[in-house]
């Protein structure tokens, strides 16, 4: 079924609600129509929260139950851990800037340093695929002068995550947390950590 490109953030939205309908995840299908919406400040800006000392993840949409959608700001120089995907589909579409990916293999036994597969860089418009099947990654923004925002659909959506120290391979759980939600800043909770993966 081919409609045009989504002329909106909220078109698009609407897109992958259809698309989640069904059981069978067709992982082109969902790379296209991410990377035909071309990238528009105003669509995402209400969301786009930038914090001085690490990234923020910020709550789109639920997408009725089958997946998150989330709007990721990078300041200059911040950067997630080693981590995986907690068996769900991990997209990353760039609305603003650019991220580099960095590719590991899963360590094979603790104690070693990790292993660097590969790695790239995720330009404006540009869409990512991974899971766990296919690896581990790292994603930065190494820019000095520019911040970089990322839409991020993971599906089915989780709330903790495995990450991954690069020099031992020691691994720890961690939990994922929101810096905002609909627009909404969200209140810290007693215990709730600060910190992203
Ligand atoms: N896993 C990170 C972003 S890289 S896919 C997160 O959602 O916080
Ligand atoms: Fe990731």
């Amino acid at each position: 079924m081919d409609r045009g490109k989504p002329q909106s953030l909220e078109e698009l939205t609407r897109r992958l609600h259809e698309i989640f309908e069904s059981n069978d995840i067709n992982v082109e299908e969902v790379k296209e129509v991410m990377e035909s919406y071309k990238s528009t400040r105003q669509d995402w800006e209400k969301f786009a929260k930038f914090d001085k000392l690490r990234y923020t993840r910020n709550l789109v949409d639920e997408g009725n139950g089958k997946f998150n959608l989330i709007i990721l700001c990078w300041g200059e120089g911040h950067g997630s851990s080693i981590h995986d995907h907690s068996n769900s589909h991990c997209f990353m579409k760039m609305l603003q800037g650019e991220l580099k990916e960095t590719l590991f293999d899963w360590p094979k036994e603790e104690g070693g340093q990790m292993t660097e597969r590969s790695h790239s860089i995720l330009e404006e418009n540009k869409v990512a695929y991974i899971n766990d099947s296919i690896g581990l990654h790292r994603v930065e923004n190494v820019s000095h002068t520019e911040g970089s925002v990322s839409l991020h659909l993971y599906s089915p959506p989780f709330q903790t995550c495995q990450v991954f120290d690069q020099r031992t391979s020691h691994k720890s759980t961690a939990q994922m947390t929101f810096w905002s939600k609909y627009g909404e800043r969200t209140p810290l909770t007693r215990g709730a950590t600060k910190e992203n993966n």
